[in-house]
């Protein structure tokens, strides 16, 4: 399927990363991607062996924006945040894009929005507006689109790309809402026939029972389309582990985050106490090397090579 691509002369460079992700999602080794909160963080991801930035919805919403996962940062929010990431990561971006910030007409412009920008996928939800995040266990509402309407708008988000690579990931919250492997299996297939090039079943069963089931059933279907795991509530599993079970994408989606929270909250625990800089100095990232990772030298010689020459 992806290789059907890949005689092409020359892409954008938004096209070769999508291409890129095509061909990793079809590939005999999972697509590995990473939760990003900001551009550094992107940019930290581009530096190891991984393959795509995921922008964490969570990860948005607490790190830059300092509130919740409840639907409560914008499109144009996540825009902008996702424009900073994809400007400094060669990596193909996947972007969180919740349910979509709304009804019908809302998801399809936010499809058509994100493909504008350059990213190489976005993963719609199904949770109804506000969602809630999936890993909060606390008692809240957890409802779900009707199934017919989510294919409707998934099949209207498809059909409006401009570039037949950006990829769309369906995201299916059943297992999530408690509603079991049938009502799962139900959406996926209904969102797989609405075009979607990948779905996204989440769980938050430790055992991999109820994933396990879903994977049965959905390899019984014969869709050849990928699928897609975000593993943090069964995080003893390796991504490889994953893709034998049949994922060809795996999601570490907020654990930069949660390293920065606590990185942060012990070196102002050390301030707090010591109340000068060098108590922190020996736990903290140099200057010169915050200098380095965003090309300080580089720019800097970029911008008086003129006055030089
Ligand atoms: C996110 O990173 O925002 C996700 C994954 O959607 S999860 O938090 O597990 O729902
Ligand atoms: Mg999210």
């Amino acid at each position: 399927m992806a290789n059907t691509y890949s005689d092409r002369p020359s892409l954008s460079r938004a096209d070769a990363k999508r291409l890129r992700l095509r061909n990793g999602l079809a590939d005999d080794k999972p697509v590995v991607a990473v939760g990003a909160h900001d551009a550094m963080s992107a940019r930290l991801i581009g530096n190891y062996d991984f393959d795509a930035v995921w922008v964490s919805g969570f990860g948005v919403s607490a790190m830059a924006y300092g509130l919740p996962d409840l639907n409560l940062v914008t499109m144009s929010e996540t825009l902008a945040v996702t424009r900073a990431i994809e400007g400094v990561t060669e990596l193909p971006v996947v972007v969180d894009c919740d349910n979509g910030f709304g009804g019908f007409s809302n998801v399809v412009r936010t499809a058509v929005e994100f493909d504008r920008a350059g990213v190489a996928a976005v993963c719609i939800e199904d949770n109804l507006f506000p969602k809630r995040n999936s890993l909060y266990q606390g008692k809240s509402k957890r409802e779900l689109i009707p199934v017919k309407e989510q294919s409707r708008r998934l099949k209207a988000a498809v059909e409006g790309r401009d570039s037949e690579l950006f990829v769309v990931i369906a995201r299916v919250e059943a297992l999530i809402a408690g509603h079991g492997v049938d009502a799962a299996m139900e959406r996926a297939t209904a969102y797989a026939e609405a075009g979607a090039d990948a779905i996204l079943i989440h769980s938050k069963d430790k055992t991999l029972t109820e994933i396990t089931d879903f994977l049965d059933a959905w390899h019984a279907t014969g869709i050849d389309k990928p699928l897609v795991a975000v593993p943090t509530l069964f995080p003893d599993y390796t991504a490889d582990e994953l893709h034998a079970k049949g994922f060809s994408m795996v999601i570490l989606a907020n654990q930069p985050m949660r390293a920065a929270v606590k990185a942060m909250e012990d070196t102002l625990e050390i301030l707090d106490k010591e109340r000068k800089p060098a108590a922190a100095d020996p736990t903290i990232a140099s200057v010169n090397h915050v200098f380095d990772l965003v090309l300080t030298t580089e720019t800097i010689q970029a911008e008086e090579a003129d006055e030089e020459a």
